[in-house]
């Protein structure tokens, strides 16, 4: 199974109550299938600036709130921050973390100095970790590139429980600082303590927090209390230490790729209650005498029970290989990507779906899996084996092409690999490089890579605007190569329809010919599914039609359907479709069978529809605009990319599926939600999520809601 962002607090709790020995069982299956049994990683702390902090955190002995024996101490000099980086590496550390007192960092002289000794830690071949309370996204940025590995920041408790602990700053604070770590490419490290006088119930919210961030911190790390004198929770009683294996092992469970640290309180710890802690799925710890300013076990004594234990410390990490100018250069776009909210990862499907093109809900149907079944169960090859000019031209491929053709009332059908071959393909082949093209601005990525590679003159027209493309053919009326007009019919990211009859006609009256690529039509308009032609009853067939099958056919390919001739034309000439292997037949029969689901459930065209109107009426209703959309694609533009990864962040947090979209995919200041609704939305999920979007775009973005509907 996947990794889950998504555990509820009652999933959380049952894990955590298990029988302690199935629980540590579990938890050691876990961690076996991630990581190495027998590795530890150890880690060494050094407070760089200690004692006087502004922060009432009821645990720490650092905070100016409490009288505590700790004697504050301004930050460390550089050098000697160094010489004891160098120690802890020798005596086998291979994590380097320093600690601050402060409330947040501070631009300025002292921040020059961390960062300083970030670069002299890293130079050592370390990891480099630092805990400095809350940075600005600048300082984070600041800090990668420094070299920082990883930030530490934790959220300590249940946010139930966190007011009883710290009251100088919110979860939500600490939530932020995490995210702009994030955002700078530095890795999480988030954890927490426990025997702080917390419930079993916060020990779970605690976990399901962390388990909650997308991704999982990289570490975390679960502390004891260190009870110390002059703090409000110096007479806490300790907590039984299988309370603190069951944390452990419900970490490991809850986040499997994580490092699981046992941090703070090991001096209180039996050898063996650390022992199960570490079969529980703990694969870090602390080494050296001191923490921050608390005690922590000698070095002998670790080295002797992690012997003892068949434990071998984890080696330092490799040095990365350095950096070819080209890698220098692609580092330094990637941070400027970054630096703008422009910058991209890769984040699987969770959450209710309102992002993905499965709009029929196709990538599930039971019907469609039902065939896939009865076609391996028949023996059908898994690979194509070759490009279809040579053995991969399968009968179910050539089966569907047949189907694809009386679909689309065309005389044939061509599968492509994907909308992105096709487009590119056919364009760049049927069109000579003495034609022009007139195609949208808002064409598709792969029409725009199609026409470049066709060498044609093009002539962008302003989205949809049928005037200025009218004035362009004018213009080239005497043009005496052959004439284009690509478009696509409903637009993937606006969701608005093109006047299709009236561009036939423009076609008609200056002899140009019509490309219509139909991939967000098809499945969704016309009586039959067919796409936007069929439902406007055009007779007129354009010169070649794209559609895909990976959007709500929720397989995968494309197909092209023409004349007998273009077909032809495209098999030996088309090079997306010659050099290439072909799909696997498989999809092929997944595809067919979507396409008989199209035929015979029409009802999940009309549902989504519906949907899309409702959900364009309660955002009307707000005065949010969705644009000139009149199809399940609803755009919601918030502006700045900012404000977009903002809002859709915040969305996703509350379980929605939904995506930011920002230059250069859409036009720069027109970053937007593109929201998608799809058959399988229960009417009170769409409910649920059209008032909560409302609600966050008042929040996060209030300029996007017009006073007027
Ligand atoms: N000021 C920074 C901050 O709060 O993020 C950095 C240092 S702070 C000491 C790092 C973490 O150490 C705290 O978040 C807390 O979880 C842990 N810690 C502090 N005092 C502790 C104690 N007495 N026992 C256990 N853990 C403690
Ligand atoms: C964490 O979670 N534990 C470490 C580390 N992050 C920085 C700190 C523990 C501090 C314990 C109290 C002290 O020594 O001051
Ligand atoms: Fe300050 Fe950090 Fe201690 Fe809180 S935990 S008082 S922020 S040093």
């Amino acid at each position: 199974m996947g990794l889950r962002y998504d555990w509820t607090l009652e999933e959380v709790m049952e894990i955590y109550d298990r029988p302690l020995l199935a629980l540590v069982e579990e938890a050691r299956a876990v961690h076996r299938r991630y990581h190495g049994l027998d590795e530890m990683q150890q880690c060494s702390l050094l407070s760089i600036k200690t004692g006087g902090c502004p922060e009432d955190c009821a645990y720490c002995p650092q905070s100016a709130h409490y009288e505590t024996d700790v004697e504050a101490a301004g930050l460390m000099d550089v050098a000697e921050v160094e010489a004891a980086a160098q120690r802890a590496r020798e005596a086998g550390a291979a994590r380097f973390c320093m600690g601050a007192a402060w409330r947040q960092v501070h631009d300025g002289h002292d921040f020059d100095q961390v960062l300083e000794m970030v670069r002299r830690v890293a130079r050592l071949g370390m990891e480099v970790c630092c805990t400095l309370g809350m940075l600005s996204q600048e300082q984070a940025f600041r800090l990668a590139q420094a070299g920082l590995t990883a930030y530490n920041h934790n959220l300590d408790t249940s946010p139930e429980f966190y007011p009883n602990i710290i009251t100088t700053r919110t979860y939500q604070d600490r939530l932020q600082t995490l995210e702009r770590v994030r955002r700078a490419g530095i890795t999480v490290c988030c954890g927490g303590i426990i025997g702080m006088g917390e419930t079993k119930r916060d020990r779970a919210g605690l976990l399901q927090q962390l388990a909650a961030l997308d991704p999982h911190p990289e570490s975390v790390p679960i502390n004891v209390l260190v009870r110390v004198a002059g703090t409000p929770l110096s007479g806490q009683q300790a907590p039984p230490a299988f309370e603190l294996v069951r944390a452990v092992a419900t970490a490991r469970i809850l986040m499997p790729r994580s490092k699981v640290r046992l941090s703070a309180g090991r001096r209180s710890l039996s050898a063996e209650a650390q022992a199960l802690c570490f079969l529980a799925g703990a694969n870090s710890i602390f080494i050296g005498e001191k923490l921050l300013t608390t005690p922590n076990p000698e070095i002998e004594e670790d080295q002797q029970l992690l012997s003892q234990l068949g434990l071998k410390p984890e080696a330092l990490p490799k040095p990365p290989a350095p950096a070819l100018p080209v890698e220098a250069r692609l580092a330094a776009e990637l941070d400027h990507l970054r630096r703008k909210n422009l910058h991209r990862t890769l984040r699987s499907p969770r959450g209710y779906d309102l992002s993905s093109n499965d709009y029929l809900g196709l990538s599930q149907h039971p019907g469609v899996r039902s065939a896939l079944r009865r076609a391996l169960d028949d023996g059908i090859p898994l690979g194509s084996t070759g490009s279809r000019l040579l053995r991969g031209d399968h009968e179910q491929v050539q089966a569907l092409e047949e189907r694809l053709a009386r679909f689309k009332g065309s005389e044939s059908a061509l599968v492509f690999n994907s909308g992105y071959d096709a487009n590119t393909g056919i364009l760049s082949t049927l069109v000579c490089g003495d034609a022009v093209v007139f195609s949208d601005r808002l064409n598709h990525a792969s029409i725009v890579d199609g026409i470049r590679a066709s060498g044609a003159e093009k002539v962008l027209f302003p989205h949809l605007d049928l005037d200025y493309l009218k004035a362009q053919l004018e213009r080239r009326a005497r043009w005496k190569g052959e004439k284009f007009i690509v478009v696509e019919s409903v637009y993937s990211m606006d969701g608005d329809l093109a006047p299709l009859r009236e561009l036939a006609s423009l076609c008609q009256q200056f002899g140009a010919h019509l490309i219509v690529d139909e991939a967000h039509a098809t499945g969704i308009f016309g009586p039959r599914g067919a796409g936007l032609l069929e439902e406007w009853a055009l007779t007129a067939f354009p010169l070649v039609t794209v559609h895909t099958s990976g959007k709500a056919l929720g397989s995968f390919g494309a197909f092209a359907s023409c004349s007998r001739i273009v077909r032809d034309y495209l098999v030996n000439r088309c090079r997306s479709f010659i050099f290439t292997t072909a799909l696997p037949p498989l999809v092929a029969v997944q595809t067919a069978a979507a396409l008989r689901v199209i035929e015979t459930e029409p009802w999940r065209r009309q549902r989504v529809l519906d949907l899309a109107a409702r959900l364009r009426t309660r955002l009307r209703e707000a005065c949010i605009s969705t644009g000139r959309s009149q199809s399940q694609i609803i755009p919601v533009i918030l502006g700045s990319a900012e404000k977009a990864v903002a809002v859709a962040e915040s969305l996703q947090r509350a379980g929605f599926d939904v995506r930011a979209i920002r230059p250069p995919t859409v036009p720069e200041g027109t970053a937007r939600l593109r929201v998608t609704v799809n058959a399988g939305l229960e009417d009170s999920v769409l409910d649920d999520f059209g008032d909560l979007l409302v609600e966050t775009v008042r929040r996060l973005a209030p300029e996007a809601c017009s006073s007027s509907p």
